[in-house]
């Protein structure tokens, strides 16, 4: 069976893990099975720094499932030192918001140097994932230069607006600062790497995972053609909540929500995927909230199970109702 999530960071690399050991693989690294996983990974994420490009959900994704994950933070590796921060901050090297651990930056100084020689990010991709080992096929939604921007109140200059980089927005301002607008920068000229529209084309099921619904598979899904091919797969496609109770489970996905006019609920989100029968563009056959809540998502079959990834048990639950109200049989 082929199965295709689409995915930002923590909660769809943790998602996958359910996903792999739902389809009899080990949630972490490779194994033996008839079964296909592929991740359409937002790369809108993506910044320069230091001179080197970082991949924030793709570097999640691939320490996740490739057994390197820092289980604290949920980004970045396990065991990691200081040391290159330690002397960019001696030098008073801008910006210091942003913390690139020394094992980390292998990562990136292996894809820059990559990238210069002229590599597409998807080639990038499956060679660092050569190490990595995750199981699952990792496929960064575009290989264009995609950025997502966020336009703000300039905190330094009343009376005007500034566009920051998602990263300034997220991590140094943590999203404390009113997004006026967020906007995936570049998105409308690119186009989808190799292999996203054939794997979406080609799938027994697609599942979006409970990832952030604006800055992680909003972006995906703002690629040109990723929406067109998902209203025409033959694949189920089922939707996970990233909204319990009206709130996220980790970061600031409500400030996201609100930026885009929307509720921080399950209905809101559910409503912004749309279903693929009574709307124009909306691409959900099933919908997948909390327990206990109740959700109306018109043109949708709307399921309540538990879904707190609590661990990888947990999410092979949810990732088993996901498949099985996308109409698969695992
Ligand atoms: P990011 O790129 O690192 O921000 O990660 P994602 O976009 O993939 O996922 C972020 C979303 O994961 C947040 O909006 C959370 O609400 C959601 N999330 C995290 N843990 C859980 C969980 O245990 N259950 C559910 N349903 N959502 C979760
Ligand atoms: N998140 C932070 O909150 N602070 C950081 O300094 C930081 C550095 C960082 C470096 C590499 C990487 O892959 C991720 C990193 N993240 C950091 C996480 C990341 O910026 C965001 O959580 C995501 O982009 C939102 O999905
Ligand atoms: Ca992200």
């Amino acid at each position: 069976m082929k199965v295709v999530v689409v995915v930002g960071g923590v909660g769809g690399a943790r998602f996958l893990l359910g996903v792999k050991a739902a389809l009899g693989l080990p949630p972490v690294g490779e194994g033996e099975s008839p079964h296909q996983v592929t991740a359409i990974v937002n790369t809108g994420d993506d910044v320069w720094m230091h001179g080197l490009r970082v991949c924030p959900d793709l570097d999640t994704c691939m320490y996740t499932l490739g057994g390197g994950i820092d289980p604290d933070r949920g980004w970045g590796h396990a065991d990691e030192t200081w040391t290159v921060k330690a002397e960019l901050q001696a030098y008073g090297a801008e910006p210091t918001w942003f913390s690139l651990g020394d094992k980390d930056i292998a990562t990136h100084l292996v894809r820059t140097r990559m990238l210069r020689a002229g590599y597409p990010l998807s080639a990038v991709t499956e060679a660092l994932c050569d190490r990595w080992r995750p199981g699952a096929r990792l496929l960064p939604m575009t290989d264009d230069r995609v950025e997502t921007h966020v336009v703000v109140d300039d905190p330094d200059v009343p009376g005007q607006r500034k566009a920051l980089h998602f990263q300034e927005w997220w991590v140094r301002y943590r999203a404390s600062l009113r997004a006026h607008s967020i906007v995936a920068v570049g998105a409308e000229e690119s186009t989808p790497a190799p292999g996203v529209l054939k794997a979406i084309a080609e799938a027994d099921a697609v599942l979006f995972a409970p990832s952030n619904p604006v800055v992680s598979v909003g972006t995906v899904l703002s690629v040109p053609g990723v929406r067109e091919a998902l209203r025409k797969t033959e694949a189920g496609i089922v939707g996970v909540s990233p909204i319990i109770g009206g709130r996220p489970l980790r970061g600031m996905a409500d400030a996201c929500l609100t930026a885009i006019g929307l509720e921080t609920s399950a209905e809101a989100v559910g409503r912004l995927y749309g279903s693929r029968h009574t709307s124009e563009e909306g691409l959900l056959d099933g919908w997948l909230v909390h327990e206990g809540e109740s959700v109306d998502v018109p043109g949708v079959a709307v399921r309540a199970v538990p879904l707190l990834m609590s661990g990888v048990d947990a999410t092979v639950k949810m990732a088993l109702a996901a498949l099985d109200l996308s109409g698969v049989d695992v």
